[in-house]
């Protein structure tokens, strides 16, 4: 028996089927810990071959002697005179090593190199847990593991997902599959996948969930379901994650038998503070309730003749003594107000300022319309000094391709959080008012749309992961570049290979550009299809509300297009402090990227760029396609270099992603000229089908489409 084995052993040895065989279907996301070979794995032998901890139970340890028996290809033992100390401040042995630990809060921690021994230490378990992510990170990216000096706390407090799935598992506006949360088995049925969730979650810094959809069902708040939610948040607390619920604000009438949600009724006061209670005797650390009112037809304060303050006020103070918080979504905008959807949030919010409690964030969109390609950020920020703004992030791709455009969104993101609101004055940037420094607020977060899905690969697609993981890396630090995080997001996912890393990273940092370039350059929005919003469809209009179609948002005529939110238009350029309005007064002084979202410009005038208007979007909308071509081109030449799986997939959705642009392109093109009949600059080819031919494409069953 023992010499068949022995002589399998050296079969496989000899097909060089020995080597332990990974499935790369992108389930790892970037927590694969690979074997590490030569140099790499004998620097992380010596440096973090074992661990010692008084805990060696806790979840920091659980995982670092995880990743790096990954790493090290052997298991690591956990014992006195390990390696890697790991310890809280209150801990013997490193109290004996003097460390500063003062202001690392919750969630810091430090990781230093003492001697031959390489130390995490923090305040808390969950401080710990993330110094584990971080020294496993950088073992993963084979840099030097000696001289280390880390010092990491984080700039946002509550680093939150915001998950749009709805109980029956349908995810508004989700591109990879399902949701993960399987309500009808909960809690009895606990998919593993819930504590691989929590574990990618906390490697990047994430600290909350929100777990159902803005747009709300009640029945989540009944009982039974909030035992099901108990099972999930006893799964994520070992992972410093909280649960947030979406309450609907009418629930006191539908799962309460009350007549009305008035939030100064004494009788709906009551119910949620009961509401409240018993959440939190079911789940003590509860986060608090995020809430959509008065918006796309949710219900709401205003249901009432009451404000947002009312509302949001009420339900703070049914949470607060439990510490418990308020998010409340300052996305709101009525088609039956005559005023541009763009100025409605600030024009509703702004009066309000100073009258919420202090426990309630207002959360406010990157972009004043709704998650566009591009968008100025939104002229709430910096406008409302009285009040905590947490910025909401769209990591799902709804108005960027869906999961097949390759869109990498952290140079998006570090746009909005590095403008400069002038308000009060210069430096006043976006982030500092997330952060809550510049208005000093103790309360400060970040929320992100989840592009999660039950999909294999979680996200829908490879590139996809790097959203997710982008989104959480700037919630903890948004002094952090779309370079270095794509580095390591690269390095952890494809391997730490120069050969890999530097061709992954071209493809992907010019991507989100090229995404606005071939859908709606110069400040052009909200074009794309009705309702599911795949595809172009310029030319949308009637139905229901004017402010969900096309034509609302374009303006064009057969002498110019883009909306004039100019002191002449809709005057949303005076929402911006002063030095902003001005400059989004005039054409000259706007920036060309967001022209047209602010001016109505003649398709024959000249721009500051030396071409017409015309001209230019036809050169943007190429500009756009080659980048994705070349994008192609690249991964082509990787073809060796990455697993087969995850090539195969991404080479095919590239190929997507560039017949796509062609169309954007092709279909916005027919359709402008319907308009003007303007012959195209030379060098650009004609769009091959008729207009009539573009606007009769329809998709019935695109994903992701609001119910
Ligand atoms: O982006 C839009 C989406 C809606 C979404 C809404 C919101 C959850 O099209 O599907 O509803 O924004 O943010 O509330």
């Amino acid at each position: 028996m023992r010499m068949l084995g022995r002589l399998l052993a050296g079969l496989m040895l000899a097909l060089g089927l020995a080597a332990p065989v990974f499935a790369e279907d992108g389930y790892d996301l970037w927590l694969r810990f690979r074997p590490l070979a030569g140099n790499a794995l004998s620097q992380a032998e010596t440096r973090l071959g074992s661990v010692a901890a008084a805990d060696a139970g806790s979840t920091a340890v659980t995982e670092l002697t995880r990743g790096l028996t990954g790493l090290l290809g052997r298991p690591v033992p956990v014992a006195a005179g390990g390696k890697v100390l790991v310890g809280t401040a209150d801990d013997p042995t490193i109290k004996s090593l003097g460390l500063d630990l003062s202001g690392l809060g919750n969630d810091g921690y430090v990781i230093r190199s003492v001697q031959d021994r390489t130390v995490i230490a923090a305040g808390t378990k969950t401080g710990l847990l993330y110094g584990a992510f971080h020294l496993l990170r950088l073992a993963q990216e084979q840099g030097p593991l000696t001289a280390l000096s880390v010092r990491e706390v984080p700039r946002i407090d509550r680093r939150v997902l915001n998950h749009w799935d709805n109980l029956d598992r349908y995810v508004e506006r989700g591109y990879a599959g399902e949701s993960i949360f399987d309500w009808h088995k909960l809690p009895d049925w606990q998919d593993p996948r819930y504590k691989d969730y929590a574990r990618a979650n906390a490697s990047i810094g994430i600290n909350g969930t929100v777990v159902n959809n803005v747009n709300a069902n009640a029945t989540i708040l009944t009982r039974p379901w909030l035992e099901k939610v108990k099972a999930l948040a006893d799964i994520f607390r070992p992972y410093g994650i909280k649960i947030y619920l979406v309450a609907r604000f009418s629930a006191p009438k539908e799962i309460g038998g009350l007549a009305n949600a008035d939030p100064l009724d004494p009788a709906v006061v009551a119910w949620w503070k009961a509401k409240a209670d018993e959440v939190y005797s079911i789940i003590p650390d509860f986060g608090g309730f995020l809430i959509k009112a008065n918006s796309e037809g949710q219900p709401g304060p205003q249901d009432y003749g009451r404000t947002h303050a009312d509302g949001a006020n009420m339900l703070a103070d049914a949470v607060a003594p439990h510490g418990g918080i308020i998010m409340w979504r300052a996305f709101v905008y009525s088609h039956e107000t005559p005023d541009d959807r763009a100025k409605q949030a600030y024009s509703e919010f702004v009066p309000l300022d100073g009258t919420f409690r202090d426990n309630v964030l207002v959360q406010v969109k990157n972009g004043a319309v709704d998650f566009q390609p591009r968008e100025p950020f939104h002229p709430l920020f910096g406008a409302m000094p009285k009040t905590p703004l947490m910025m909401e992030f769209q990591i799902t791709k709804e108005y960027l391709g869906f999961a097949t455009h390759l869109a990498y969104l952290a140079p998006m993101w570090k746009e909005t959080l590095a403008a400069d609101t002038f308000r009060p004055k210069q430096g006043a940037t976006v982030a500092k008012v997330v952060d809550g420094s510049l208005d000093g607020h103790k309360l400060s977060a970040m929320a992100g749309v989840a592009n999660i899905g039950s999909d294999r690969n979680w996200t829908g697609s490879v590139f996809d992961q790097a959203n997710w993981y982008a989104y959480g890396r700037l919630a903890w630090n948004h002094d952090l570049t779309s370079d270095a995080i794509a580095r390591e997001w690269i390095a952890a996912t494809f391997g730490p290979d120069r050969a890999l890393v530097d061709p992954i990273l071209s493809m992907m940092l010019p991507s989100h550009e090229a995404v606005v370039e071939y859908m709606t350059p110069l400040g052009l929005h909200h074009l794309m299809g009705r309702g599911h919003h795949y595809g172009p469809a310029p030319w949308v209009d009637g139905g229901p509300r004017a402010d969900w179609t096309s034509v609302y948002y374009h303006r064009a005529t057969k002498d110019g297009i883009g909306f004039d939110r100019t002191r002449k238009g809709s005057g949303a350029v005076d929402q911006y402090a002063k030095v902003w309005a001005d400059r989004f007064d005039k054409v000259k002084t706007t920036p060309p990227e967001l022209l047209l979202w602010f001016h109505h410009v003649g398709w024959q005038e000249k721009l500051s760029t030396g071409r017409t208007l015309w001209a230019e979007l036809l050169y943007r909308y190429g500009h756009g396609i080659q980048t994705v071509s070349g994008m192609r081109r690249t991964w082509d030449g990787l073809k060796d270099k990455v697993d087969g799986p995850r090539w195969t997939q991404t080479a095919a959705f590239l190929a997507i992603q560039e017949r796509e642009a062609q169309w954007w392109r092709d279909a916005s093109v027919a359709y402008w000229q319907s308009f003007h009949g303007l012959p195209l600059p030379p060098g650009e080819k004609p769009p091959p089908q008729s207009l009539s031919y573009y606007q009769s494409l329809s998709f019935p069953f695109a994903p992701g489409d609001g119910k």
